[in-house]
Protein backbone atom coordinates (compact mmCIF):
# COMPACT_ATOMS: atom_id res chain seq x y z
CA UNK A 1 0.00 0.00 0.00
CA UNK A 2 1.27 3.68 -0.53
CA UNK A 3 0.27 6.79 1.78
CA UNK A 4 0.84 10.21 0.54
CA UNK A 5 1.88 12.46 3.52
CA UNK A 6 0.69 15.34 2.30
CA UNK A 7 0.16 18.92 3.77
CA UNK A 8 0.67 22.69 4.09
CA UNK A 9 4.08 23.96 2.89
CA UNK A 10 6.49 23.71 5.73
CA UNK A 11 3.86 21.74 7.75
CA UNK A 12 6.28 19.01 9.14
CA UNK A 13 5.83 16.41 6.12
CA UNK A 14 9.35 15.51 6.27
CA UNK A 15 10.13 15.54 9.18
CA UNK A 16 7.46 12.66 10.10
CA UNK A 17 8.64 11.10 6.97
CA UNK A 18 12.27 11.06 8.51
CA UNK A 19 11.38 9.87 11.83
CA UNK A 20 9.43 7.13 9.80
CA UNK A 21 11.36 5.92 7.66
CA UNK A 22 15.08 6.52 9.60
CA UNK A 23 15.98 9.02 6.61
CA UNK A 24 18.13 11.92 6.38
CA UNK A 25 16.36 13.84 4.31
CA UNK A 26 16.66 17.87 4.34
CA UNK A 27 14.18 19.94 6.80
CA UNK A 28 14.91 23.49 6.33
CA UNK A 29 12.62 26.23 6.54
CA UNK A 30 13.34 28.12 3.63
CA UNK A 31 13.98 25.61 1.17
CA UNK A 32 11.70 25.80 -1.90
CA UNK A 33 9.20 23.09 -2.43
CA UNK A 34 10.69 20.08 -3.56
CA UNK A 35 10.09 18.57 -7.27
CA UNK A 36 10.04 15.06 -6.27
CA UNK A 37 8.68 12.75 -3.20
CA UNK A 38 10.94 11.21 -1.27
CA UNK A 39 9.80 7.38 -0.79
CA UNK A 40 10.31 4.85 1.64
CA UNK A 41 9.06 1.64 2.91
CA UNK A 42 8.11 0.95 6.65
CA UNK A 43 8.00 -3.00 7.67
CA UNK A 44 4.38 -2.97 9.57
CA UNK A 45 5.06 -4.66 13.00
CA UNK A 46 3.13 -8.05 13.65
CA UNK A 47 4.03 -10.12 16.59
CA UNK A 48 2.01 -12.80 14.97
CA UNK A 49 4.47 -13.02 12.16
CA UNK A 50 7.18 -13.19 14.82
CA UNK A 51 5.62 -15.89 16.28
CA UNK A 52 5.16 -17.82 13.08
CA UNK A 53 8.32 -17.19 12.32
CA UNK A 54 9.41 -19.32 15.28
CA UNK A 55 7.05 -22.09 14.51
CA UNK A 56 7.81 -22.81 11.29
CA UNK A 57 11.34 -21.70 11.15
CA UNK A 58 11.33 -20.67 7.82
CA UNK A 59 14.17 -19.64 5.34
CA UNK A 60 12.36 -16.17 4.97
CA UNK A 61 9.88 -14.10 6.95
CA UNK A 62 8.15 -11.39 5.26
CA UNK A 63 6.30 -8.28 6.72
CA UNK A 64 3.73 -6.83 5.16
CA UNK A 65 4.99 -2.97 4.98
CA UNK A 66 3.39 0.73 3.66
CA UNK A 67 5.19 2.63 1.48
CA UNK A 68 5.41 6.50 2.12
CA UNK A 69 5.61 9.10 -0.04
CA UNK A 70 6.57 12.20 0.91
CA UNK A 71 5.16 15.54 -1.09
CA UNK A 72 6.45 18.91 -1.04
CA UNK A 73 3.71 21.26 0.10
CA UNK A 74 0.04 21.68 -1.87
CA UNK A 75 -2.39 23.95 -2.22
CA UNK A 76 -0.87 27.41 -1.17
CA UNK A 77 -1.73 28.98 -4.21
CA UNK A 78 -5.04 28.60 -6.63
CA UNK A 79 -2.57 27.88 -9.92
CA UNK A 80 -2.28 24.57 -9.20
CA UNK A 81 -2.95 22.58 -12.73
CA UNK A 82 -5.06 19.68 -11.69
CA UNK A 83 -3.04 17.10 -14.01
CA UNK A 84 0.50 18.09 -12.53
CA UNK A 85 3.06 15.76 -12.03
CA UNK A 86 3.07 15.65 -8.30
CA UNK A 87 -0.82 15.73 -8.16
CA UNK A 88 -1.33 12.49 -10.39
CA UNK A 89 2.12 11.12 -7.87
CA UNK A 90 -0.16 11.79 -5.05
CA UNK A 91 -3.51 10.48 -6.58
CA UNK A 92 -1.77 7.33 -7.48
CA UNK A 93 -1.58 6.65 -3.15
CA UNK A 94 -4.10 4.69 -1.86
CA UNK A 95 -4.82 6.88 1.52
CA UNK A 96 -3.17 10.49 2.46
CA UNK A 97 -2.07 11.18 5.40
CA UNK A 98 -2.84 15.39 6.31
CA UNK A 99 0.32 16.98 8.28
CA UNK A 100 -1.06 19.95 9.57
CA UNK A 101 1.46 22.15 12.02
CA UNK A 102 0.48 22.95 15.71
CA UNK A 103 3.59 23.70 16.68
CA UNK A 104 4.55 27.40 17.20
CA UNK A 105 7.01 29.26 14.71
CA UNK A 106 6.94 33.30 14.35
CA UNK A 107 8.64 33.41 10.96
CA UNK A 108 5.96 30.28 9.48
CA UNK A 109 3.28 32.11 10.75
CA UNK A 110 4.08 35.18 8.80
CA UNK A 111 4.84 33.66 5.71
CA UNK A 112 1.61 30.98 6.11
CA UNK A 113 -0.76 31.93 8.67
CA UNK A 114 -1.12 31.12 12.26
CA UNK A 115 -1.84 27.56 12.82
CA UNK A 116 -5.67 26.88 12.18
CA UNK A 117 -6.08 23.24 11.84
CA UNK A 118 -9.53 23.11 11.55
CA UNK A 119 -8.95 26.03 8.45
CA UNK A 120 -6.34 24.01 7.04
CA UNK A 121 -8.33 20.58 6.54
CA UNK A 122 -11.61 22.85 4.93
CA UNK A 123 -9.17 24.34 2.86
CA UNK A 124 -7.51 21.12 1.43
CA UNK A 125 -11.05 19.13 1.50
CA UNK A 126 -12.37 22.65 -0.80
CA UNK A 127 -8.91 22.63 -2.90
CA UNK A 128 -9.61 18.13 -3.15
CA UNK A 129 -13.16 19.25 -4.31
CA UNK A 130 -12.47 22.36 -7.00
CA UNK A 131 -9.75 19.71 -8.65
CA UNK A 132 -12.29 16.85 -9.26
CA UNK A 133 -14.58 19.03 -10.22
CA UNK A 134 -12.13 20.10 -13.13
CA UNK A 135 -11.52 16.70 -13.92
CA UNK A 136 -14.63 15.52 -14.26
CA UNK A 137 -16.28 18.28 -15.70
CA UNK A 138 -12.70 17.83 -18.59
CA UNK A 139 -14.12 14.27 -19.14
CA UNK A 140 -17.63 14.85 -19.59
CA UNK A 141 -16.55 17.88 -22.18
CA UNK A 142 -15.30 15.10 -24.28
CA UNK A 143 -17.68 12.35 -23.65
CA UNK A 144 -19.79 14.83 -25.40
CA UNK A 145 -17.52 15.66 -28.37
CA UNK A 146 -17.72 11.74 -28.45
CA UNK A 147 -21.27 11.70 -28.87
CA UNK A 148 -21.53 14.34 -31.44
CA UNK A 149 -18.84 12.06 -33.91
CA UNK A 150 -21.27 8.41 -32.60
CA UNK A 151 -19.75 7.23 -29.87
CA UNK A 152 -21.82 5.82 -27.82
CA UNK A 153 -21.16 2.37 -25.99
CA UNK A 154 -22.71 1.55 -22.97
CA UNK A 155 -19.40 1.72 -21.25
CA UNK A 156 -19.27 5.27 -21.74
CA UNK A 157 -22.66 5.78 -20.88
CA UNK A 158 -22.53 4.35 -17.64
CA UNK A 159 -18.82 6.68 -17.40
CA UNK A 160 -20.75 9.60 -18.49
CA UNK A 161 -23.53 8.68 -15.48
CA UNK A 162 -21.51 8.85 -12.99
CA UNK A 163 -19.73 11.70 -13.42
CA UNK A 164 -22.41 13.64 -13.66
CA UNK A 165 -23.64 12.30 -9.91
CA UNK A 166 -20.33 12.81 -8.78
CA UNK A 167 -20.31 16.84 -10.14
CA UNK A 168 -23.32 17.00 -8.56
CA UNK A 169 -21.93 16.05 -5.24
CA UNK A 170 -18.52 17.87 -5.50
CA UNK A 171 -20.86 21.05 -6.18
CA UNK A 172 -22.54 20.55 -3.10
CA UNK A 173 -19.30 21.10 -1.57
CA UNK A 174 -19.40 16.89 -0.64
CA UNK A 175 -16.43 14.39 -1.03
CA UNK A 176 -16.31 11.45 -3.11
CA UNK A 177 -15.65 9.48 -0.37
CA UNK A 178 -19.09 9.63 1.27
CA UNK A 179 -20.52 7.94 -2.26
CA UNK A 180 -21.42 4.70 -2.92
CA UNK A 181 -20.66 2.61 -5.80
CA UNK A 182 -21.82 -0.36 -7.40
CA UNK A 183 -18.85 -2.17 -8.90
CA UNK A 184 -19.97 -0.92 -12.70
CA UNK A 185 -19.64 2.43 -11.63
CA UNK A 186 -16.71 2.05 -9.45
CA UNK A 187 -14.70 0.35 -12.10
CA UNK A 188 -15.50 3.03 -14.47
CA UNK A 189 -13.80 5.73 -12.75
CA UNK A 190 -11.18 3.62 -11.26
CA UNK A 191 -8.52 5.69 -13.38
CA UNK A 192 -9.85 9.27 -12.39
CA UNK A 193 -8.51 8.60 -8.70
CA UNK A 194 -10.44 11.60 -7.67
CA UNK A 195 -8.46 13.06 -4.75
CA UNK A 196 -11.51 13.22 -2.52
CA UNK A 197 -12.25 9.82 -2.55
CA UNK A 198 -8.97 8.67 -0.90
CA UNK A 199 -9.36 8.22 2.86
CA UNK A 200 -7.47 10.88 4.96
CA UNK A 201 -5.17 10.58 8.28
CA UNK A 202 -4.76 13.72 10.09
CA UNK A 203 -1.56 14.17 11.73
CA UNK A 204 -0.93 16.93 13.94
CA UNK A 205 2.32 18.15 14.39
CA UNK A 206 3.12 19.07 17.71
CA UNK A 207 6.00 20.89 19.35
CA UNK A 208 7.49 18.63 22.51
CA UNK A 209 5.92 21.11 24.88
CA UNK A 210 2.19 20.91 22.97
CA UNK A 211 2.47 17.61 23.26
CA UNK A 212 1.61 17.06 26.85
CA UNK A 213 -1.55 18.18 26.17
CA UNK A 214 -4.38 17.13 23.61
CA UNK A 215 -4.62 19.58 20.64
CA UNK A 216 -8.30 21.08 21.48
CA UNK A 217 -8.73 20.31 17.29
CA UNK A 218 -8.22 16.88 17.73
CA UNK A 219 -11.70 16.11 19.70
CA UNK A 220 -12.82 17.99 16.93
CA UNK A 221 -11.77 15.74 14.20
CA UNK A 222 -12.92 12.88 15.73
CA UNK A 223 -16.25 14.39 16.37
CA UNK A 224 -16.35 14.68 12.77
CA UNK A 225 -15.43 11.19 11.94
CA UNK A 226 -11.61 11.88 11.26
CA UNK A 227 -8.90 9.56 12.53
CA UNK A 228 -6.65 11.62 13.83
CA UNK A 229 -3.54 11.40 16.06
CA UNK A 230 -1.23 14.15 17.53
CA UNK A 231 2.39 13.78 16.33
CA UNK A 232 5.78 15.51 18.26
CA UNK A 233 7.09 15.70 14.76
CA UNK A 234 10.91 17.22 15.81
CA UNK A 235 11.15 14.75 18.56
CA UNK A 236 10.08 11.81 17.08
CA UNK A 237 12.49 12.40 14.12
CA UNK A 238 15.89 13.15 16.92
CA UNK A 239 14.47 9.57 18.43
CA UNK A 240 14.54 7.65 15.40
CA UNK A 241 18.86 8.51 15.14
CA UNK A 242 18.97 6.56 18.76
CA UNK A 243 19.80 3.32 19.42
CA UNK A 244 16.31 1.20 20.76
CA UNK A 245 17.62 1.65 24.68
CA UNK A 246 17.70 5.24 24.69
CA UNK A 247 14.85 6.10 22.58
CA UNK A 248 12.48 4.07 24.63
CA UNK A 249 14.10 5.89 27.69
CA UNK A 250 12.96 9.10 25.83
CA UNK A 251 9.87 7.94 24.45
CA UNK A 252 9.11 6.95 28.62
CA UNK A 253 9.63 10.48 29.56
CA UNK A 254 7.04 12.14 26.94
CA UNK A 255 4.63 9.48 27.80
CA UNK A 256 4.83 7.93 24.46
CA UNK A 257 3.75 3.76 24.71
CA UNK A 258 4.69 2.97 20.75
CA UNK A 259 6.90 4.06 18.12
CA UNK A 260 6.06 6.72 15.68
CA UNK A 261 6.01 3.55 12.89
CA UNK A 262 3.40 1.52 14.95
CA UNK A 263 1.02 4.18 15.74
CA UNK A 264 1.05 5.07 12.28
CA UNK A 265 1.08 1.84 10.23
CA UNK A 266 -1.36 0.66 12.90
CA UNK A 267 -3.97 3.94 11.81
CA UNK A 268 -3.39 3.85 8.39
CA UNK A 269 -4.51 0.14 8.39
CA UNK A 270 -7.30 1.07 10.54
CA UNK A 271 -7.80 3.88 7.99
CA UNK A 272 -7.83 2.10 4.87
CA UNK A 273 -10.20 -0.98 6.39
CA UNK A 274 -6.90 -3.49 6.13
CA UNK A 275 -6.70 -6.83 7.20
CA UNK A 276 -3.82 -9.44 7.09
CA UNK A 277 -3.61 -12.98 6.57
CA UNK A 278 -0.45 -15.04 6.24
CA UNK A 279 0.97 -18.00 4.17
CA UNK A 280 3.33 -20.61 6.23
CA UNK A 281 5.43 -22.80 5.30
CA UNK A 282 9.43 -24.43 5.49
CA UNK A 283 10.21 -21.99 2.87
CA UNK A 284 8.55 -18.73 4.06
CA UNK A 285 6.46 -17.19 6.77
CA UNK A 286 4.50 -14.37 4.76
CA UNK A 287 1.87 -11.61 5.85
CA UNK A 288 -0.55 -10.42 3.29
CA UNK A 289 -2.38 -7.28 3.07
CA UNK A 290 -5.88 -7.56 2.19
CA UNK A 291 -9.19 -5.03 2.39
CA UNK A 292 -11.35 -6.30 4.60
CA UNK A 293 -14.53 -8.25 2.87
CA UNK A 294 -12.13 -9.88 1.08
CA UNK A 295 -12.90 -13.33 -0.37
CA UNK A 296 -10.69 -16.14 -0.56
CA UNK A 297 -10.21 -15.82 -4.28
CA UNK A 298 -9.21 -12.52 -4.19
CA UNK A 299 -7.33 -13.09 -1.72
CA UNK A 300 -4.96 -15.79 -3.90
CA UNK A 301 -4.67 -13.52 -6.67
CA UNK A 302 -2.76 -11.33 -4.20
CA UNK A 303 -0.41 -14.07 -4.28
CA UNK A 304 -0.16 -15.28 -7.27
CA UNK A 305 -3.00 -14.31 -10.36
CA UNK A 306 -1.93 -18.01 -11.51
CA UNK A 307 -3.68 -19.27 -7.40
CA UNK A 308 -6.98 -17.02 -8.75
CA UNK A 309 -7.32 -18.92 -12.19
CA UNK A 310 -6.80 -22.41 -10.95
CA UNK A 311 -8.70 -21.90 -7.45
CA UNK A 312 -9.93 -25.12 -5.67
CA UNK A 313 -10.41 -25.03 -2.42
CA UNK A 314 -8.47 -23.07 0.47
CA UNK A 315 -6.84 -24.58 3.56
CA UNK A 316 -7.39 -22.72 6.57
CA UNK A 317 -7.06 -22.34 9.90
CA UNK A 318 -7.00 -19.07 12.22
CA UNK A 319 -3.36 -17.71 13.66
CA UNK A 320 -5.12 -18.01 17.28
CA UNK A 321 -6.43 -21.16 17.17
CA UNK A 322 -2.81 -22.32 15.84
CA UNK A 323 -1.21 -20.51 18.69
CA UNK A 324 -3.93 -21.95 21.45
CA UNK A 325 -3.39 -25.89 20.36
CA UNK A 326 0.28 -25.64 19.12
CA UNK A 327 0.36 -27.21 15.92
CA UNK A 328 -1.14 -27.81 12.28
CA UNK A 329 -1.65 -31.35 14.05
CA UNK A 330 -3.44 -30.78 16.80
CA UNK A 331 -5.72 -28.61 14.83
CA UNK A 332 -6.43 -31.00 12.31
CA UNK A 333 -7.67 -33.63 15.10
CA UNK A 334 -9.68 -30.91 16.87
CA UNK A 335 -11.54 -30.04 13.08
CA UNK A 336 -10.26 -27.10 13.44
CA UNK A 337 -8.78 -27.51 9.66
CA UNK A 338 -11.35 -26.23 7.31
CA UNK A 339 -11.58 -26.11 3.76
CA UNK A 340 -13.09 -22.92 2.30
CA UNK A 341 -14.62 -21.89 -0.86
CA UNK A 342 -14.29 -19.13 -3.17
CA UNK A 343 -16.88 -16.95 -1.48
CA UNK A 344 -14.95 -17.38 1.95
CA UNK A 345 -14.43 -14.14 3.34
CA UNK A 346 -10.77 -14.14 4.71
CA UNK A 347 -10.83 -13.32 8.23
CA UNK A 348 -7.77 -11.18 10.23
CA UNK A 349 -4.99 -13.81 11.13
CA UNK A 350 -6.52 -16.70 8.83
CA UNK A 351 -4.08 -18.87 7.74
CA UNK A 352 -4.24 -20.20 4.19
CA UNK A 353 -3.11 -22.78 2.15
CA UNK A 354 -4.15 -21.99 -1.67
CA UNK A 355 -5.33 -25.92 -3.52
CA UNK A 356 -5.15 -24.98 -7.28
CA UNK A 357 -4.51 -26.51 -10.97
CA UNK A 358 -3.71 -24.70 -13.67
N1 LIG B 1 9.49 23.24 16.56
C1 LIG B 1 9.20 22.34 15.62
N2 LIG B 1 9.64 22.54 14.37
C2 LIG B 1 9.36 21.63 13.45
C3 LIG B 1 8.59 20.47 13.73
N3 LIG B 1 8.43 19.76 12.60
C4 LIG B 1 9.08 20.45 11.63
N4 LIG B 1 9.65 21.59 12.14
C5 LIG B 1 10.43 22.59 11.41
O1 LIG B 1 9.64 23.13 10.37
C6 LIG B 1 10.44 23.35 9.19
C7 LIG B 1 9.85 22.63 8.01
O2 LIG B 1 9.89 21.23 8.25
P1 LIG B 1 9.80 20.16 7.07
O3 LIG B 1 9.71 18.82 7.70
O4 LIG B 1 10.85 20.41 6.08
O5 LIG B 1 8.38 20.59 6.49
P2 LIG B 1 7.69 20.10 5.14
O6 LIG B 1 6.24 20.06 5.41
O7 LIG B 1 8.32 18.85 4.65
O8 LIG B 1 8.05 21.31 4.15
P3 LIG B 1 7.81 21.37 2.56
O9 LIG B 1 8.05 19.99 2.02
O10 LIG B 1 8.81 22.37 2.05
O11 LIG B 1 6.40 21.81 2.39
C8 LIG B 1 11.85 22.88 9.55
O12 LIG B 1 12.60 24.01 9.92
C9 LIG B 1 11.62 21.95 10.70
O13 LIG B 1 12.74 21.86 11.55
C10 LIG B 1 8.15 20.27 15.08
O14 LIG B 1 7.50 19.28 15.43
N5 LIG B 1 8.48 21.24 15.97
MG1 LIG C 1 9.13 18.40 2.74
Amino acid sequence: MKVALIGPPKSGKTTIFNALTGQNNEVDKYSPPANEPNIGIVQVTDERITRLSELYKPKKTIHANIEFHDFPGIFAQHSDEPESAIFTGIKSCEAFALVIRTFKDDELDQLYGASNPLKVLQHFEEEMILSDMVVAERRLEKIELGYKRGVRTPQVQIEEKTLRRILEHLQENKCIRDMDFPPEEEKAIRGFQFFSSKPILILLNTSEEGFQEAHPALAEFSAAGYLAEQIAGSFEQELSMLDADEAQMFMADMGISQSIRDRITMLCYRLVGLISFFTVGEDEVRAWTINKGTNAVNAAGKIHSDLARGFIRAECFSYDALIAHGSEKHLKEKGLFRLEGKEYTVQDGDILNIRFNV
